[in-house]
């Protein structure tokens, strides 16, 4: 039996610091119902989806940030959201900040989910790789502040969804190999990830011209070194007067973009993606049982920097 997934990238524009819960809210099914128009099963959202991309800002008390956190998921403004994919029989992935109280503390995530055409949630990730800062730095023409606002999440998973084997990632995660082989180690054959991806880098003005090129570059070797799908999708476009990356992209096993957006605007870019595709990457060049030497790898988890060994 073949297993498609027709899958939508739904790229964002801009989401302003005062657009309202509900004002995206209406954004987010319009691509619903623009996807399920053209057969799609899945719609793929931005990180952060739900509001402005708020770590450009340093705000001294975290307790006065705390309306860009979602306590509760669904919740009353985004309850809309499950109610459609179950009517129109779509499920998507959605990234957001979420708050949690765990032994009376406050825990904040940067944290998306994996929703299927039930309305259920079948997995929830929270961000690995939080790049960025902790500190204030003014310095910057605009801050990053991931490491201020969110702490890490514990690992990677996979879900049985949509037919196969789903694992998600969030922007920053996309540049690093071990995130798509801690899936790919679990059999991923589709990996989602949002991003929010400045042109300008404040520490590295020289990557700047490289953004969307590096952009690319990490998402299709992370697709074809793992035998998998993966979908890329932006929070695109001039937010709050910083110009964001597009770029949104579905990308083969083969490592070959297959569908990507061409504006910075709300757009969808379709693919219709056979999770079969998947198999002829994982059996031959890329077949880890046979081909991989984990017993060379041991500095992969034993450090963290890179140190010369004299
Ligand atoms: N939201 C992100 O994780 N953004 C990073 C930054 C630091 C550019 C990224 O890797 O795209």
């Amino acid at each position: 039996m073949p297993r498609f997934v027709t899958v939508a990238a739904g790229q964002l524009g801009p989401i302003a610091r005062d657009d309202s819960r509900a004002q995206v809210v209406e954004r987010l099914l319009a691509h619903l119902h623009g996807a399920k128009a053209m057969g799609c099963d899945l719609v793929v959202f931005p990180e952060l989806a739900l509001t402005t991309f708020f770590p450009r800002w340093y705000e001294e008390d975290l307790d006065l940030a705390e309306h860009f956190y979602e306590t509760q998921m669904p919740g009353p403004e985004t309850q809309v959201l499950f109610d459609t994919a179950r009517d129109l029989q779509i499920g998507f992935y959605l990234g957001y900040a979420e708050m949690v109280i765990e032994a009376g503390r406050k825990r904040r995530y940067n944290t998306s989910i994996l929703v299927e055409r039930d309305g259920s949630i079948a997995g929830k990730y929270r961000k690995v790789h939080l790049p960025g800062h902790a500190e204030n730095e003014p310095w910057r023409r605009f801050q990053h502040l991931e490491k201020y606002y969110f702490e890490p999440g514990p690992s990677f998973d996979v879900y049985d969804a949509f037919g196969g084997v789903m694992g998600m990632a969030l922007c920053n995660d996309r540049r690093w190999s071990e995130t798509y082989r801690m899936m790919g180690l679990q059999g991923a054959e589709m990996i989602m990830l949002g991003y929010n991806t400045p042109v300008h880098n404040p520490p590295a003005p020289e990557h700047d011209d490289l953004s969307m090129f590096h952009n690319h570059l990490v998402m299709q070797a992370g697709a074809y070194e793992n035998g998998t799908w993966v979908v890329g999708v932006a929070k695109a476009g001039n937010e709050e007067g910083i110009e964001m990356i597009g770029g949104s992209a579905i990308i083969a096993p083969s490592g070959e973009i297959v569908a990507a957006c061409s504006t910075k605007g709300d757009e969808l870019a379709v693919a219709r993606c056979d999770l079969d595709l998947c198999h002829s990457y994982k059996s031959t060049t890329f077949n880890f049982e046979r081909h991989r030497r984990p017993e060379a790898y041991g500095l992969i988890t034993a450090q963290r920097g890179a140190r010369r060994p004299w």
